[in-house]
Parts: structure tokens; sequence; C-alpha cells
């Protein structure tokens, strides 16, 4: 009589976690303000610069030294936007470099009640205060009444000439009193010279609210990810060999189930030199033996045994143990 008990190695369940951060922007309630570009223009919402909070949105275009049709800018869209004849203050805070593409201001007006612009009022660049860029540190634009550097663009034709900002409006309600405001849009490039420096802009003004552009905060989020499950067991513990006479052989078999959330891969061994030498299994040598399991899969293992002519009557013992490991291979 001969018998055998199996071994079986597992593996530890390891927890990990990763965090993800998104930052999403606000305005003030009533408006939500948004990035756009035109060809290689970038806007993106910067955390080094901020005139209020803790974000402001930085607006950059290639360094060509050139005139570029590149551009970027950062939209206030109103939800319902105030009557163009109704607007008397506009302003936004700047901060730029030497060499910055200088920043303008534009409205977005609906003059045929369609809820879609179709001409905008563009506070165009070149104000004396302006031209030089600001030199590090935040400055302030406002709507001034003796600047006469607006005009009209649309619906189908360019710019119209120059204009102070009243004499503009007062054009506008005459095609339409009831012109809406869409957008305010705080842009740089589309003409403009730039030199590749960044500029940012923060707080746009409209009226008496102030559209702090700026993170409603971050949303931390947490997933907690189990290691790969390693894990079989075996229908039984020990076999017990019918007795044999030297020169015959003695088969039994078991079965091995993947309990584990992965493919496996099987390999085996004993302690014990008989049985290395004459114990096969699925008709390979325990050495060479090996097998896989898929999840949630078994696998039928049939024991032949040789009794070489010469062993001396008696009990063999051993065990086979069975090695387990994630299997490279995974569907
Ligand atoms: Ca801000
Ligand atoms: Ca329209």
């Amino acid at each position: 009589m001969k018998r055998k008990i199996f071994s079986v190695l597992l593996a530890m369940m390891l927890m990990l976690s990763f965090s993800l951060m998104t930052v999403a922007p606000v305005a003030a309630s009533g408006a939500s303000a948004g990035l756009q570009i035109v060809n290689n223009g970038s806007a993106t919402w910067s955390g080094d610069q901020a005139h209020s909070g803790n974000y402001s949105v930085e607006l950059s275009l290639p360094n060509s030294g050139t005139r570029v049709t590149d551009s970027a800018r950062v939209a206030v869209s109103f939800d319902s936007g105030p009557l163009l004849s109704t607007v008397d203050s506009l302003s936004f805070w700047w901060r730029a470099e030497s060499g910055s593409g200088l920043p303008y201001l534009y409205l977005a007006l609906d003059t045929d009640n369609n809820q879609e612009a179709d001409r905008w009022l563009i506070w165009n660049i070149g104000p004396a205060d302006d031209t030089g860029g600001s030199t590090g540190g935040w400055v302030q634009w406002t709507l001034a009444t003796a600047d006469d550097n607006w005009h009209i663009a649309g619906p189908d034709g360019p710019y119209s000439s120059t204009g102070i900002w009243t004499d503009l409006v007062a054009d506008i309600a005459v095609i339409n009193p009831d012109s809406v405001v869409v957008e305010v849009k705080v842009a740089i490039g589309e003409g403009s010279t730039n030199l590749g420096t960044p500029v940012y802009i923060d707080d746009i003004g409209v009226n008496d609210a102030v559209y702090n552009l700026e993170s409603s905060g971050d949303v931390d989020m947490e997933v907690p990810v189990l290691a790969d499950a390693v894990s079989i067991s075996l229908d039984t513990a020990s076999i017990l060999f019918a007795g044999v006479y030297p020169g015959d052989t003695v088969g039994d078999n078991f079965t091995i189930t993947n309990e584990g959330s992965v493919r496996v891969d099987l390999s085996a061994e004993t302690n014990s030199g008989f049985y290395d030498d004459n114990l096969t299994l699925n008709t390979q040598s325990v050495g060479s033996w090996s097998d896989s399991i898929a999840e949630g899969g078994n696998l039928l293992v049939n024991l032949e045994l040789y009794v070489p002519h010469g062993t001396l009557a008696g009990v063999i013992t051993g065990t086979l143990i069975i090695w387990v490991e994630r299997s490279e291979t995974q569907p």
C-alpha cells in the first residue's frame, strides 16, 4: 500500500488603490465658462496663475513671430444673456510677459432671436496703454467710453469701421433693440502678432457680475483594485493505491478546480525519488508535467504508478506537491 498527500501553494491577496483628479470650470450662476481654440491656439486651465481663487485661463499661440490665424479664447456663455442695451460695464484681468499676444474682448450677439450669435462687437487690439503688454503683474482692462477701437463684425462682411462703444451699441439697436449677449469672450490671436508667451485671463466682469474663472473643486475618486486571486482546490487529500506486485502498474485520479480569478499554470514535484522515477500525471513524468486551468475550470489528473521489479515489499509513502501560479496568458 502506498499513499500520497497533496499540498497546494496559494497566493496572498493584495489591496491597491489609485486616485484620479478632475477639474471642472465654473463662473457665476447663470453662465458657464468654456475654452475655445482655432487652429494651433492653446487654451487651458492654469493652477499656476490666478487673479482670484486658484485658477485662471492660460491662452497661448505658437511662436511664429508674425500675424497668425491661430486663436485661443475663454468664453463666458449665458444661460439667458443680458440685452446689449443694458450692458454698461465690461472688464477682465490679464497677466502677461513682454512679447505675449495682447488679449481682446468681444461680445457675441443674437440680433434675430434664434439663440445663435450673428454679430460680434469687438474691442480691437491697440489701446495706447496696453500695446506694450503687461510685464508680469495682473492688469485690469475696463470698458472706457472714450475708446474708439470697437468694431462690428458679421453677419456676412468684414469689420465695420471703428467707433466708440455707445455708438456701435446704438447701431445694433437699430437692427433690433432686443439684441441679446450670448457670450463674452476674451481672446488672443486671429490676426495679431504673437511671440509664443502665454497670457493668463481671470475675472471677466459684465455689469454687476464678475465671472471668476475657477475650478468648481476637485473630485477625488478612489477604487480599490484587488490583486488577481490565484487559488485551486483538490478533491482529495490523500490517495491510497491498491496493492501491486513488482512489475505491475496501478492507477488512480483526482480533480483540480480553479477557485481563483485568473487562468493558472500548474506544475508538480514530489518529495520522493521513487515517485519521481515511477509516477506519471496524464502520461507525463512528474517533473515534466504541466497544465493550465481557466478561471472556474477544473482538470482531471490521471495517475499511473509503475512498481519496478526488485522493489521490496512494504509501504512507500510520499507527497505530491502541485504548484500553481498566475498564467502569463490571460483571456
Ligand atoms: Ca480665478
Ligand atoms: Ca441670431
